[in-house]
């Protein structure tokens, strides 16, 4: 994967690349990272990357003579390139899209700042509008790193663990499990027994009805948007008959 950051503040980038998996990854060579100055392709004086918009109103737009002469540089090396804009107008990040990301060869990540970018660039040099989520940011240089991070995870042989990012929470559409390191008793709140037991069967089902029950309390959105499997309709036909059972204790006493 070939990573190329179009920007007006590259230094930015310079401790993100520096630092964790992103960081291996480069060294690995499983990932190059480099970041582009937008201010680099002005033509004036003055080196403006933005202007007054036409209609009037507050803020500044993105010229389009730098952004494109930017993105063309970019797409020297690598013709087959497919440009990003972060931008919250764009499809909402997810998992999945970070897997299909992370097939890609090169991806050029365009980072608008002030209101936005003039339109025009969009319909003949961006192949794809992401947003990291619904709230704003002041510019695109946040969510090129988010979306840097979340493709590397998924790059093969990326993560420590080889398992590791098969297992992590939305992989297979529920949330992790709890997790739990010494000591034993922490502030008065044990460790489950199960997880000291050394049984390793049932510490892989105690997990499991983690998973699912922390989906279930905490982000049900999740549970309505899975296809359940067997032994995830049993952990749920558990806890309702228990629920069930505690009703009609409580219906026989009243
Ligand atoms: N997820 N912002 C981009 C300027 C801008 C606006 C429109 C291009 C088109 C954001 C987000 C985000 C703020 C980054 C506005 N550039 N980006 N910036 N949320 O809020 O991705």
């Amino acid at each position: 994967m070939n990573f190329v950051v179009l920007t007006i503040f590259p230094e930015m980038f310079d401790s993100f690349w520096a630092h964790g998996i992103i960081r291996k990854a480069i060294d690995q060579k499983k990932v190059s990272a480099t970041a582009i100055n937008i201010r680099d392709f002005t033509a004036d004086r003055h080196q403006m990357t933005d202007d007054r918009p036409f209609g009037g109103g507050n803020g500044m737009v993105m010229k389009p003579e730098p952004l494109v002469e930017a993105i063309g540089a970019a797409k020297k090396n690598a013709g087959a390139a497919k440009t990003v804009l972060l931008t919250p107008q764009g499809r909402t990040l997810n998992q999945k899209m970070a897997r299909e990301l992370a097939s890609i060869e090169e991806l050029i990540l365009v980072c608008g700042r002030y209101e936005g970018v003039d339109e025009r660039i969009c319909h003949e040099y961006i192949d794809y509008e992401i947003s990291i989520g619904d709230y704003v940011l002041t510019g695109g240089e946040l969510a090129a790193m988010v979306i840097m991070e979340a493709v590397t995870r998924m790059i093969p042989g990326a993560l420590g663990g080889q398992d590791s990012a098969e297992k992590d929470s939305f992989s297979d559409g529920l949330l992790e499990h709890a997790h739990y390191t010494r000591p034993r008793n922490f502030e008065g709140r044990e460790v489950p027994e199960v997880l000291l037991s050394g049984h390793h069967r049932e510490i892989e089902s105690w997990r499991m009805e983690s998973s699912v029950m922390r989906t279930l309390l905490k982000r049900p959105d999740l549970l309505r948007n899975k296809q359940l499997n067997d032994q995830e309709v049993k952990i749920l036909e558990k806890w309702l008959s228990e629920i069930e059972a505690l009703l009609n204790l409580h219906h026989r006493e009243h």
